[in-house]
This record gives structure tokens, C-alpha cells and sequence, in this order.
């Protein structure tokens, strides 16, 4: 019997990473005199790491060789991430990231019916929240039962750790449970821990590797505004007849 619905949040919730974590991490580099900047393109290929600590190391030791690292590397790291989470933050309360089509209406029919609701994700959790509390409803981190996210597990997406964390947390197996994503990390993550997953693409994923999701979807689909599936000739609207249909096949 399908229990809970376990929702990735960057690129599934919301297109979070364009223009919101880019920007966020060039304010953060600023803030420190680094001449880093991030282009839409050149975030595209940082995306293949998760984590933003992560990211930032990624970035250091393949596109910027010519980066003589000070002795404080570490901490700078931790320093300029936390920066970034307080440029996101505030982005995220002055009203910047909607959710995608579908999300908010989906969230309150499963409420409805009593399912349980879940975030796995390896953003920072004040990023979780301040999304939930601004671009949901003030009340919206409560709505989810479990929260796993950031450095909780030291193995980031596509590892399956941070999945089984929170099945652990929820007492279920993945077979009780279906996962949404967006990014090939992201269904890695998913499927090692066992769990049926519905893709929502986004322009930085579209072309990733999807195999083994049950749908690939452009975006959930609200009335008026179906969703088009990409992995075969369907459209429609992500409610829970259709979840169900998908997590029986
Ligand atoms: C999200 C990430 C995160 C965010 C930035 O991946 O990779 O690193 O880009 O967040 P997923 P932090 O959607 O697969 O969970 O800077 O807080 O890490
Ligand atoms: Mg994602």
C-alpha cells in the first residue's frame, strides 16, 4: 500500500538552482573578493556535484587550476557556504522562488487522504525550511513528516544514504513509498534505496539519464496546464489516482 510521498527539493519543489543557489554562492564570492562567478552554463556542469561545500571544491580543482588555495581552504569553504545559505535564505523571504506547477496542489490532495509526506534532499535544511515556510504556507515545514537533508549523512546524492536515513526516520521500507526528482543524481539516489520514482525535468536536467523512473514528466500538470511525459506520448495531471496507478504497475 502506497504510505508516503518523498519530495527532492531543489529542481523538484522549486527551480531552486538557476536563480536562486547561482546567484547566492556569486553574492557569497563576492562578499569575499573572489573574482568566482557562476554563469548559467558553467552551473549547469557544477550540478554533476551535490552539496554546495562540495561544489565549490568541484569548482576550485577543475575550472579554476590557476587558484593558489590558502592554508585556511577548509574554513574558507565553510565560511563562504555559509554566506551563500544567508543570501538564499533571504532570497527565499523576500518572496523569489515559486513552487513548480502542480507541487502545492498534489501536497494538499496527499495531505487530504492521509498520506505521510517526507523532504530528502542535500541542501542545507534552513534552505528546506525558509522554501517551505515562504513558497508553501508559514505552517509548511510541519507538513512533513521527516526532513532529511545536508550533511545528516556524509554520502550525498546520487549515494542512497540520505533515502534510507529517512525511510529509517519513517519506520517504512521503500516499497511502501514513492520518491519525486529531478536530476539523474537525484533518481541514482532514489532507486539505490529502492523506491519507485516519478521525474519532474527542469532545462538543467531534461537530457539527464532517467532509466528505471517509472515517469518522466515535464512538471506535475495543473488543470488547464497538463503535464507532457517525455518517455512516452502521455499527458495529463500528477493527482493520486494516477500515483497509484503508477506505484501498482
Ligand atoms: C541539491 C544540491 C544542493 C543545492 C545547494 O541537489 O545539490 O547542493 O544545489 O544547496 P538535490 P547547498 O536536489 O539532488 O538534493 O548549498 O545547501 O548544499
Ligand atoms: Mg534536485
Amino acid at each position: 500500500m502506497l504510505k508516503a510521498l518523498l519530495f527532492d527539493v531543489d529542481g523538484t519543489l522549486a527551480d531552486t538552482e538557476r536563480d536562486g543557489h547561482r546567484p547566492a554562492f556569486n553574492a557569497a564570492f563576492r562578499d569575499y573578493g573572489l573574482d568566482w562567478d557562476w554563469d548559467v552554463e558553467l552551473y549547469g556542469k557544477l550540478l554533476a556535484v551535490t552539496g554546495g561545500k562540495e561544489r565549490m571544491r568541484y569548482y576550485v580543482d577543475r575550472f579554476r587550476t590557476d587558484y593558489v588555495r590558502p592554508a585556511d581552504f577548509d574554513d574558507l569553504v565553510v565560511a563562504l557556504h555559509q554566506a551563500k545559505t544567508r543570501h538564499y535564505t533571504r532570497m527565499l523571504a523576500e518572496g523569489g522562488i515559486p513552487l513548480r506547477p502542480g507541487v502545492r496542489r498534489l501536497l494538499d490532495e496527499a495531505r487530504a487522504a492521509g498520506l505521510i509526506l517526507g523532504v530528502v534532499t542535500t541542501t542545507t535544511p534552513e534552505n528546506v525550511t525558509a522554501l517551505l515556510r515562504h513558497s508553501l504556507a508559514e505552517g509548511g515545514p510541519e507538513w512533513f513528516a521527516v526532513i532529511a537533508a545536508g550533511d545528516i549523512v556524509p554520502a550525498k546524492k546520487p549515494a542512497p544514504d540520505i533515502y534510507l536515513w529517512a525511510l529509517e526516520k519513517l519506520g517504512l521500507g521503500p516499497d511502501s513509498c514513492l520518491a519525486f526528482e529531478d536530476s539523474k543524481n537525484g533518481i541514482r539516489s532514489s532507486l539505490g534505496a529502492g523506491l519507485k520514482t516519478v521525474v519532474t525535468v527542469n532545462d538543467y536536467t531534461r537530457d539527464d539519464d532517467f532509466s528505471g523512473a517509472v515517469a518522466v514528466l515535464s512538471d506535475l500538470g495543473e488543470p488547464g496546464a497538463p503535464y507532457r511525459r517525455l518517455d512516452c506520448e502521455e499527458a495529463g495531471i500528477v493527482d493520486l489516482e494516477r500515483l497509484q496507478a503508477w506505484y501498482q504497475a
